[in-house]
């Protein structure tokens, strides 16, 4: 409560932010005197769970927790030690003969830091560097039995622990978060019969067909080899070269094109599966399934030039969004469903199942919700858990089972594979966040870091000597599901799969025209930055069968005359299909109003101060993340009650940190604002990026010295520009947060 002035309400974002630390310093961090040393415990005690900051679930809720605290390490109070427990006398000082000559070798102490930390790294993600992760459960809504006997389905109310990790895909793992991409959406949920992983992403398609082409396409689309460039960006030659030269890419390219590839947060984004999955119940009966999150905030990215600005503003935007999000108890949700579907029906749709390039329009399918995702608790270390842990697609548990998708297969292989170098050995299922809460038995034995005591002469099986343990579960263990294989050894694709363009094309029809302005531009700004011109073209040339003015519009855009269509490959006729409104980001606006949506209230000397605090307290009671922004650190002198006193300086807060904007009454705080080009930027930046803007009294001339028009091109009023009185505020605010839970108006939109 220190940082804001009397009168001010407690703002749980600031200790979301930094920890409590950082609303009240404790005096010095030192252990104080050699006394306290002395009697400090040598023996670092195991923390007993709770942490910094709120984001903690009650004790025993997630029995992940539990299991983990034995892991989890807490030096508070304890003396210095090396690795070996061995407590240290000088950690300042290197051993020398002489205390201007040599460091000795035998400083074993010194030797022992150094090495450590010359082995800190290990090898980054091949692809999805750049990730940001946290813990929670599943909650199941319903049993499932019907379709599948995995645990997490089996009865109402039942919850399993889930490690969920988010990523960008290209960008190494420092890397900006908001960069045009997909990403990945991967959770661990740790159930009663072993891990499964759905390692998906938050786009339900994918680039290409079959796993044999993963490799190529990573290497396009990564900085190019020769000089690196260009970091975490898909707008070069080598990415649209390969692009244009595999039609089957199209209809991702779509999606990537469109703002799913710049999501406003990681809890405002779908999640998918991708790949058809099988479902097996008890009877060993199976459908197919693709998986489906969706997000109770609701789906909701950011416009282009922001993204951009964000990179540079804050480029852990969406890490810092999800750490504070959770830390201030507002635990990001999302809806698991179901699209259930039988091989009879699979066999009808005019695309095929296996194709990891078509989804499955939810008119054809519709989604059967089945539980919910809660996100409760941050890690506590970020390599222990966000970067050690490790996702596999081979992970995966009774009642959960592969098609024959040739993407999933590769990946069943790949991931594990991976595993092998980023974490140095066969025994990575040892590393704490990894292990299964299920116990585990086998014969495997040894490998480099090896953590198990394995005990008893026995590790084979068939075995008498240890009366045949571990057994086979039998009909109770995994099965796979006998599905009949039959057919030649090829390389090639079933005909379907050669049909490129028809589910582009229903991406694009079920897509708002404000959506459709930003795909457009999207291609635009890529094919711009590609400096290639028959690529250009190629591209052009392979949209010109999803969308006749979607090509044109891309040609002129680019000034290129219209190249003739690209020639289509499947002999079968190009299926039709109507839009599909589930489709668009607009379909689903969420359930969570105004939460953690950040707006800043600019307040300068002669700000109106009681009004300032009452919009502050009013849109904190309703769960916003309000922040006083003026144009440096320090207190300012209100016109009306106590000073105020600045949170976020415009330098360090700029308006891609905000989703909306308030300027109080108050003649001397516009005037010294209107002189500071930062305040006049953030006001136009606000503006542009379509976002809610409220003026109160004296605050409606900073808008006009912004050059900010209260009114649409068409002379309507904009829906949320409020420029009121100084009266009014309290309607004003209503609209104003009505305006904010819709997020922007793009109905202002200049770009
Ligand atoms: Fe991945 N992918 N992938 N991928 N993928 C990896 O595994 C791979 C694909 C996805 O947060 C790697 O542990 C192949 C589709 C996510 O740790 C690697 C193919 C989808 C993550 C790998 C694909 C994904 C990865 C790199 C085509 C969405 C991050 C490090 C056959 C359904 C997981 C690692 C995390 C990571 C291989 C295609 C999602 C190399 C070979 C399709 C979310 O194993």
């Amino acid at each position: 409560g220190q940082a804001l002035s009397a009168g001010m309400p407690d703002n749980p974002n600031l200790a979301g932010q930094y920890g409590e630390a950082a609303r009240a310093p404790a005096e010095g961090v030192h252990v104080a005197s050699h006394e306290a040393l002395a009697t400090a415990s040598t023996t670092g005690e195991t923390l007993a769970s709770p942490k910094v900051g709120d984001g903690q679930p009650a004790l025993g809720e997630n029995a992940r927790n539990a299991t983990l605290d034995g892991a989890r390490a807490d030096d508070s109070g304890c003396v210095l030690t090396t690795n070996q427990g061995v407590p240290v006398g000088d950690n300042q000082n290197s051993l020398k003969a002489g205390l201007r000559g040599p460091t000795l070798m035998e400083d074993f102490i010194l030797r022992e830091k150094l090495t450590h930390f010359d082995h800190e790294r290990i090898p980054e993600r091949v692809v999805h560097a750049r990730g940001s992760a946290a813990h929670g459960y599943f909650e199941c809504y319903k049993e499932q039995s019907k379709h599948t006997r995995a645990a997490p389905f089996a009865k109402a109310g039942k919850r399993t622990p889930v490690f969920v990790r988010f990523s960008t895909v290209a960008g190494e793992r420092g890397s900006t978060d908001t960069a045009r991409d997909v990403r990945g959406f991967a959770v661990k949920f740790y159930t009663d019969e072993g891990n499964w992983d759905l390692v998906g992403n938050n786009i339900p398609v994918f680039f290409i067909q079959d796993a044999m082409k993963f490799p190529d396409l990573i290497h396009a689309v990564k900085p190019e080899p020769n000089n690196g460039i260009p970091q975490a960006a898909s707008a070069h030659d080598t990415f649209w070269d390969f692009a244009s030269l595999s039609p089957e890419i199209t209809h991702m390219l779509m999606w990537v094109m469109s703002d799913r590839a710049i999501p406003r947060s990681f809890r405002m984004m779908q999640g998918f599966g991708v790949h058809t999955f099988r479902l097996v119940n008890a009877k060993g009966q199976s459908v197919f399934c693709k998986f489906h999150w969706s997000p109770m905030a609701g789906t909701h990215s950011l416009v282009w030039d922001e993204a951009v600005k964000l990179s540079g503003a804050d480029s852990d935007f969406h890490r810092r969004d999800l750490w504070e999000a959770i830390e201030c108890g507002e635990y990001p949700e999302y809806e698991l469903a179901f699209q259930v579907f039988t091989e009879a029906q699979a066999e009808a749709f005019p695309f095929d199942v296996l194709d990891p390039t078509k989804l499955i329009p939810e008119e054809l399918v519709p989604l059967i919700p089945v539980g919910k995702m809660v996100l409760n608790r941050n890690p506590d270390n970020f390599f222990a858990e966000t970067e050690q842990v490790a996702f596999c697609t081979a992970h995966i548990v009774p009642g959960i089972d592969f098609s024959n998708d040739p993407l999933l297969q590769g990946r069943i292989h790949s991931y594990v594979d991976t595993q092998i170098t980023r974490l140095g050995g066969a025994n990575f299922h040892e590393i704490p966040i990894n292990s299964p809460l299920a116990p585990l038995h086998n014969n495997q034995r040894d490998g480099i870091h090896r953590q198990a005591i394995n005990r008893g002469r026995v590790a084979y099986e068939p075995n008498s000597l240890a009366g045949g343990c571990p057994f086979q579960a039998g009909a109770k263990g995994f099965n796979s599901f006998p599905a009949s294989v039959e057919g030649d050894k090829v390389r090639g694709k079933p005909e379907k799969f050669a049909e490129h363009f028809a589910q582009g094309r229903l991406f694009w029809i079920s897509q708002t025209p404000v959506e459709q302005e930003h795909i457009v531009h999207a291609f635009r700004f890529e094919l711009s930055k590609v400096q290639t011109v028959a690529i250009r073209q190629r591209v052009v040339a392979m949209l010109r069968n999803v969308d006749e003015t979607l090509a044109q519009r891309l040609a002129d855009g680019l000034g290129l005359a219209l190249p003739p269509a690209m020639p289509l490959v499947s002999m079968l006729p190009m299926p039709t299909y109507p839009p599909s409104p589930e489709l668009s980001l607009f379909f689903r606006p969420g359930k969570t109003g105004i939460h953690t949506l950040r707006v800043a209230i600019l307040v300068g000397p002669g700000s109106d101060g009681a009004q300032a605090r009452s919009i502050y307290a009013s849109l904190l009671a309703d769960g916003a993340v309000p922040r006083l922004v003026g144009s440096h650190l320090g207190k300012v002198d209100t016109s009306g009650g106590a000073p105020l006193a600045v949170e976020v300086s415009l330098e360090t807060g700029p308006s891609v940190l905000f989703d909306a904007v308030v300027i109080p009454d108050g003649q001397g705080a516009v005037q010294q604002l209107g002189s500071d080009a930062n305040a006049l930027d953030f006001l136009r930046l606000q503006y542009r990026h379509c976002k809610p803007m409220l003026a109160v009294g004296a605050g409606k001339s900073l808008l006009d010295k912004a050059g900010i028009p209260a009114t649409l091109p068409d002379g309507k009023p904009d829906p949320a520009i409020f420029i009121v009185a100084s009266g009014e505020v309290v309607k004003a605010v209503a609209a104003f947060k009505k305006a904010l839970a819709a997020h922007r108006a793009f109905a202002r939109e200049t770009d």
